[in-house]
């Protein structure tokens, strides 16, 4: 099973598509393991053209690379094989769009990339900050992602977005963490980054639960779809060399309504990914 828009041939490709089905350390609700393939099952039901971009995913060279098999001889192998993952694909030349799983597999793919692009900087949606050092005796778990990546980056090249569950009181005043919203921060986030690459990072719990139900840990109080969906099109142009998609924690292995937020998803990204330069 693939992407139906996803014909083109690794070589070829300018976007790969790679399930990391990774569900190691779900605190709350497990199952992301299954996010990639109902991501998959859904996009049958899900138009090429994007309305919010108005642009095609058909007509961009789009392989999908089906999903990573862990191992886990050690807690480390998983995301050793991300990183060896993300860079051969960047090598070959294509953009990695990563679909999860938990958000634990963004850490790696990010360090992978600063390595090539020193200025990286990383733009996140979520419901959560996920700047805690350790969680639950964890230092590498979903609960953690974003201090993982603060190990890579400075503080002040991540941008967080729709942010509304805080482990400090004082991350709400973060300069450049903007809570609740992700629409109205989209022009000053634009600014602040300029021409620097970017890194999109998405947890799909930045919806509401109202919206999106099929997560690991729902948040109320989260954004529509549609502020979701034009947030992400205000990025194009951005110089964005990755993505993921993470925390999709279906509910069925039917193709739901949560699914299908999920593909829909996949598309806006694999757009965003050719957008620019
Ligand atoms: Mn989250």
């Amino acid at each position: 099973m693939a992407f139906y828009y996803a014909m083109a041939s690794a070589a070829d490709a300018r976007v790969i598509i790679v399930g990391m089905p990774l569900d190691r350390t779900s605190s709350f609700i497990p199952g992301a393991r299954f996010g990639p393939d109902v991501t998959r099952m859904a996009a049958d039901n899900i138009e090429s053209f994007s309305p919010y971009q108005k642009r095609d995913i058909s007509d961009i060279q789009v392989h999908d690379a089906g999903n990573l098999t862990f191992t886990y001889p050690t807690a480390a192998a998983p995301l050793e094989l991300i990183a060896a993952t993300t860079g051969k694909n960047f090598a070959g030349g294509a953009r990695q769009l990563a679909i999860g799983g938990e958000h634990t597999i963004t850490p790696p793919i990010v360090a992978e990339l600063a390595q090539r692009f020193p200025d990286l900087c990383v733009i996140q949606y979520d419901a959560h900050s996920d700047l805690r050092q350790d969680f639950l005796g964890e230092r590498v778990c979903h609960a953690t992602a974003m201090a993982r990546v603060l190990d890579t980056l400075p503080r002040d090249r991540l941008f967080q977005l729709g942010i509304r569950s805080f482990s400090e009181p004082a991350e709400m005043s973060e300069p450049n963490l903007f809570p609740f919203d992700v629409l109205a921060p989209v022009e000053r986030v634009r600014a602040a980054i300029g021409n620097r690459p970017v890194y999109v990072t998405l947890d799909i719990d930045v919806l509401d639960p109202g919206a999106m139900p099929d997560v690991q840990t729902p948040q109320p109080g989260g954004c529509s779809y549609r502020d979701l969906a034009l947030s992400l099109a205000g990025l194009a142009g951005l110089r964005i060399i990755g993505c993921d998609l993470v925390e999709v924690c279906p509910r069925t292995m039917q193709p739901s309504a949560g699914a299908a937020t999920a593909a829909e998803l996949v598309r806006e990204l694999g757009l965003l990914l050719t957008n620019a330069q």
